[in-house]
């Protein structure tokens, strides 16, 4: 099927062979991540002197025009005595997601890490004084999750040669190339040798980048973590696998490695008044619409100044772990399934069996399937411990399941089929 060149933004999934590639394999099976955009953002929480500024939160700086030596005066407030690198590691873990990606630095410049290249940092600029991505590199170890870095590597509204920033700066006058060099680079080396072993870098709004310094900071990731993975926004059609728009997914199947960064209300950084959160039916929906199609979901919180992972956000990432906990096995390491286009269900599969996600469940429990590749031997609902058998029979043109008459799980029940 041909790609949806529409829905993906950046990324070289596309490469022949690309799907060969072993160092995928985690992130393959994963399917679940934790996105966390946290920085200086979330103090104004999307207000400026008394003002709301609209758009997503994290981009306040840009969008209210905020000189850098006002902006820089949140740092000396930024203090989240809240933070516990434990209870966020272990909320994503209970969610169900594998792998977490946090904002190291985003366009505002600011480094939510210790970094010997700039004191604009969270360890030398702030009362707080503590360096989190130590601390969560220390428990995804413990806990078992991957630890990832968001790096924004063309936008950066603090330093004077980064891009984005024309009202302290002159845009034309900016040595750019100087910036990645002698800055960038840097800062990607330390965070590839401070942390221990990273899942990946993800990088951002590759903007005027060319695609000499995107090849090269993908050289550079390869050459100190090998087995680190580099997102397609590093720019030019590279990297390791691609990612779509925000908050889209594509409308059909893709031969490729993908992923859907999304948020649960509207911004990624945290805003005191955005509280339109999506549904849990909807995200779970959303997470199966995204695995049946090949892709991950990257999920994102937006945590409070204080530290706190707004209680909205938990409240839907336990439901989606809630719902994983029976049903991560037709998630977990799966492929795409057989049947694709239908409203009522998505599939996905692994050797020798079919999982049908059935979000509208028919009336009297028949669940007609217009033909499948292969042959069904066995049908059972995932979530039933017993694993009783559902009566399945050959109709014209498909295969007859017979369910129960009512739907066993209102958001999304799977049934396993068991395939020649
Ligand atoms: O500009 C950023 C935005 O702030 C946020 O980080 C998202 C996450 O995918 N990426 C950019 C916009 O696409």
């Amino acid at each position: 099927m041909a790609v949806d060149q529409g829905a993906i933004r950046q990324g070289s999934a596309q490469r022949p062979g690309a799907r060969q590639d072993p160092r995928l394999d985690w992130w393959r099976e994963a399917r679940f991540g934790l996105f966390i955009h946290w920085g200086l953002y979330a103090i104004p929480a999307g207000e400026w002197k008394g003002e709301f500024v609209p758009g997503i939160g994290e981009w306040i700086m840009h969008r209210a025009r905020i000189p850098v030596a006002e902006y820089e005066r949140l740092a000396g407030q930024f203090n989240p005595v809240r933070f516990d690198a434990a209870e966020w590691v272990s909320l994503a873990r209970r969610a169900g997601q594998k792998y977490i990606v946090i904002t190291a630095k985003h366009h505002d410049g600011f480094c939510m890490f210790d970094s010997r290249w700039t004191d604009y940092d969270i360890v030398d600029a702030t009362p707080f004084n503590r360096d989190p991505l130590r601390e969560l590199a220390a428990e995804c170890q413990r806990q078992g999750l991957r630890l990832c870095f968001y790096y924004s590597q063309t936008q950066d509204w603090h330093h004077p040669d980064g891009d984005g920033n024309d009202w302290d700066y002159d845009e034309p006058k900016k040595d750019f190339a100087g910036y990645v060099e002698s800055y960038v680079k840097p800062q990607v080396r330390e965070l590839l040798t401070s942390y221990g072993p990273i899942g990946l870098i993800w990088f951002d709004t590759p903007k005027r980048i060319t695609l000499e310094q995107s090849q090269s900071l993908v050289d550079l990731v390869h050459e100190i973590q090998p087995a680190c993975l580099v997102n397609g926004r590093v720019g030019n059609h590279i990297g390791d696998y691609a990612s779509t728009r925000d908050n889209v997914i594509p409308s059909e199947l893709l031969h490729a490695d993908w992923e859907t960064p999304a948020t649960i209300n509207d911004t990624w950084g945290f805003k005191k008044d955005d509280h339109n959160w999506k549904s849990p039916q909807d995200l779970i929906r959303k997470l199966v619409d995204i695995v049946s199609k090949g892709g991950n979901y990257l999920l994102n919180v937006g945590p409070t100044a204080e530290g706190v992972i707004p209680q909205p956000s938990v409240d839907r990432l336990r439901a989606m772990g809630q719902w994983l906990e029976v049903n991560g096995e037709s998630v977990y390491g799966t492929r795409p399934g057989p049947l694709q286009g239908l409203d009522w269900c998505r599939t996905t599969i692994k050797p020798g069996q079919l999982y049908l996600h059935v979000l509208d469940w028919p009336a009297r429990g028949e669940l007609r399937l217009p033909g499948t590749p292969s042959e069904v031997t066995s049908a059972h609902l995932l979530a039933d411990p017993a694993r009783a058998a559902l009566p399945v029979s050959r109709e014209s043109g498909g295969v007859l399941i017979k369910g129960p008459a009512t739907p066993p799980d209102a958001i999304d029940t799977v049934v396993v089929l068991t395939v020649d």
